[in-house]
């Protein structure tokens, strides 16, 4: 059973900018510096929910034919949702960082300094998904860039120190989950007045449920452990469903409960899925959400050092409960 609480009628309409602000006041000394990041996250997803609604129209669909940095074709959409978070956020006076899928190198903006912060995102992750106008969406973790002994490299920080992490999914409708710290919440922009409206407060994972997500084709090269739970879920009677794009996957896991899960694979042995912009984020909201995000049995994704922008790592997270199911199976056959 899950216990998320959605908001009835009765309930006061809240958008995303007073949330913003409700959660700021809770901190006296804040400078607001985090919460204008935030608000500027909150206008790209406007604008790129409406490039993705109008992508047919536009005639922006397809790939531009160059590959982008992690040897992947890029989507025109990839490009053009990229360049509004550079231009959205590189206007934000406590924006140091951003780093993307999208950029080889992380883009340097400001010195680092008090109150700064480096923006991580993939911009249009699963984008594929585009041209059958599937789920996709933005994914975006936010880290602190304010320590001058490391200013070099500053962003390369484990997912325990994000402030703030969160998605957008450009699906039926345009949703965005988001945490600073302090539980998940969950917000649908309303089109009619283009503005995101609170509709779910302090998420929680349900703490099980039968349902695994992962892409069974690269079976073949999985880990034995990952067959064995295959194998054995199978036998328990659970479901499959599986979309190709993290963020929609993902979102059914925090809303449903399940497993979702990139293995290693002979094509990728850390498995495909990135760290620092994928799977950090990811973990924050679903540990924050009461669920498991793990890279291996042993280690927590959060705790990874990184140690380059783009690293991959494997990823297996959802509800305890069936998280745990995989490590048995990882554990029993390492
Ligand atoms: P992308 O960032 O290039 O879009 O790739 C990441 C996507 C994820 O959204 C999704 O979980 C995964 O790739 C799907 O990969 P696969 O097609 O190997 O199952
Ligand atoms: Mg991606």
């Amino acid at each position: 059973m899950s216990n998320t609480q959605p908001l009835g009628r009765q309930d006061s309409l809240i958008t995303l900018q007073a949330h913003i602000l409700e959660q700021q006041a809770r901190f006296p000394e804040a400078s607001g510096t985090l919460s204008w990041v935030l608000s500027a996250l909150s206008i790209s997803a406007k604008i790129i929910a409406n490039s993705v609604r109008r992508a047919r129209l536009d005639d922006v669909l397809g790939s531009v034919g160059n590959e982008n940095v992690q040897g992947e074709q890029q989507q025109k959409l990839d490009v053009i949702a990229n360049e509004i978070l550079l231009r959205t956020l590189g206007k934000r006076e406590g924006v140091a960082v951003v780093a993307s899928e999208e950029n080889e190198e992380p883009v340097l903006l400001r010195s680092v300094g008090a109150g700064k912060y480096c923006v991580l995102f993939d911009p249009l992750d699963g984008s594929s998904n585009l041209d059958v106008c599937g789920g996709v969406g933005t994914i975006f973790s936010i880290l602190r860039y304010d320590n001058p002994a490391h200013s070099d490299n500053g962003w390369l920080q484990t997912g325990s120190k994000q402030v703030a992490a969160g998605y957008v999914l450009y699906g039926s409708s345009t949703v965005l989950v988001m945490t600073i710290g302090m539980g998940v919440d969950m917000f649908v922009l309303d089109p009619a007045i283009g503005a995101f409206i609170r509709v779910a407060e302090k998420l929680q994972i349900p703490s099980a449920n039968k349902s695994y997500s992962l892409n069974e084709g690269n079976r073949l090269t999985f880990p034995t452990g990952y067959n064995k739970y295959l194998d054995w879920a199978q036998a328990n009677g659970y479901s499959s469903r599986y979309v190709g794009a993290m963020v929609a996957d993902v979102h059914r896991i925090l809303l449903k409960g399940g497993v979702f899960m990139y293995p290693p694979t002979k094509k990728a042995p850390n498995g495909k899925l990135r760290l620092m912009y994928e799977a950090n984020p990811m973990a924050m909201l679903i540990e924050q959400a009461g669920g498991k995000a793990m890279a291996t049995p042993q280690q927590r994704i959060l705790d990874v050092t990184p140690t380059a922008i783009h690293q991959r790592v494997p990823v297996i997270l959802g509800s305890p409960a069936e998280v745990d199911h995989v490590l048995t199976q990882l554990n029993a056959h390492p």
